[in-house]
Parts: C-alpha cells; sequence; structure tokens
C-alpha cells in the first residue's frame, strides 16, 4: 500500500534491522525500542490493525512472535506481547504489528 512505512520496509525501499522473515511475515527490531528487547512481527500483507485481521493471521503472527522472543533469549525471565489499535489503543502505524518486549521487567498497567 502507498503512504505506508512498514509496506516501504516489506519492499526494501525503507532499512530494517531485521530478525526474520518468511513468505508471509517479517519480523524486524523497531527503531525506538523501550527494552532491551523490542522487535515487531508485521503481515507481509497490509492490514490496517487487529479488527481487519482474521484467525489464522493473528495465530500466525503470535506464533512467530513466541517463537522469536524465545530464540531472543526470553523464554525463560518472558515479555509482553503487544497490538496496539486505533486511537484509543495508542496505535501510530496503520499496519497491524505484534510488538515483543523483554529483557528487562516491565510495569503494569500502561499510562
Ligand atoms: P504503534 O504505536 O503500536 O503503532 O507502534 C509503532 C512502532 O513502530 C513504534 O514503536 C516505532 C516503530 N517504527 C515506526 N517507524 C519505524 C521505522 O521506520 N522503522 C522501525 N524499525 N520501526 C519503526
Amino acid at each position: 500500500m502507498a503512504d505506508c512505512i512498514f509496506c516501504d520496509i516489506i519492499r526494501g525501499k525503507l532499512p530494517c534491522k531485521k530478525v526474520y522473515e518468511d513468505e508471509e511475515a517479517i519480523a524486524f527490531y523497531d527503531i525506538t525500542p523501550q527494552a532491551p528487547v523490542h522487535f515487531l512481527v508485521i503481515p507481509k500483507q497490509h492490514i490496517p490493525n487487529i479488527m481487519e485481521a482474521d484467525q489464522s493471521i493473528l495465530g500466525s503472527l503470535l506464533f512467530k512472535a513466541q517463537r522469536l522472543a524465545s530464540e531472543l533469549g526470553c523464554a525463560e525471565k518472558g515479555a509482553r506481547f503487544v497490538i496496539n489499535c486505533k486511537a484509543h489503543g495508542g496505535q501510530t502505524v496503520d499496519h497491524l504489528h505484534v510488538h515483543v518486549l523483554g529483557g528487562r521487567a516491565l510495569g503494569w498497567p500502561p499510562g
């Protein structure tokens, strides 16, 4: 989709520090990390937010997020898996993405 920075990353028009890629998804480190481990898992298909995603893509993205978190050392102490949605959810990029944050203890609740 035009004017989507994550679609530009998928197409290689914008650089990223890639964690993982397959036919349907890509994972890369967040540009403004909020934890020692902070990466995003996104579908290659332009899906604006979680409300427009189906069961298959959600299951697949979350499973990949879980596997990658484990590979990056977050299995023992845990991590946070976050999907922000639209204005009230604090979503700033309108392309579905799962945040994975780990490597330190995180506070709760969010502001
Ligand atoms: P959200 O607020 O849930 O929409 O989070 C969007 C995240 O995307 C935010 O943590 C910063 C990250 N981000 C925005 N632009 C870029 C970019 O060009 N490259 C990378 N790697 N991350 C980006």
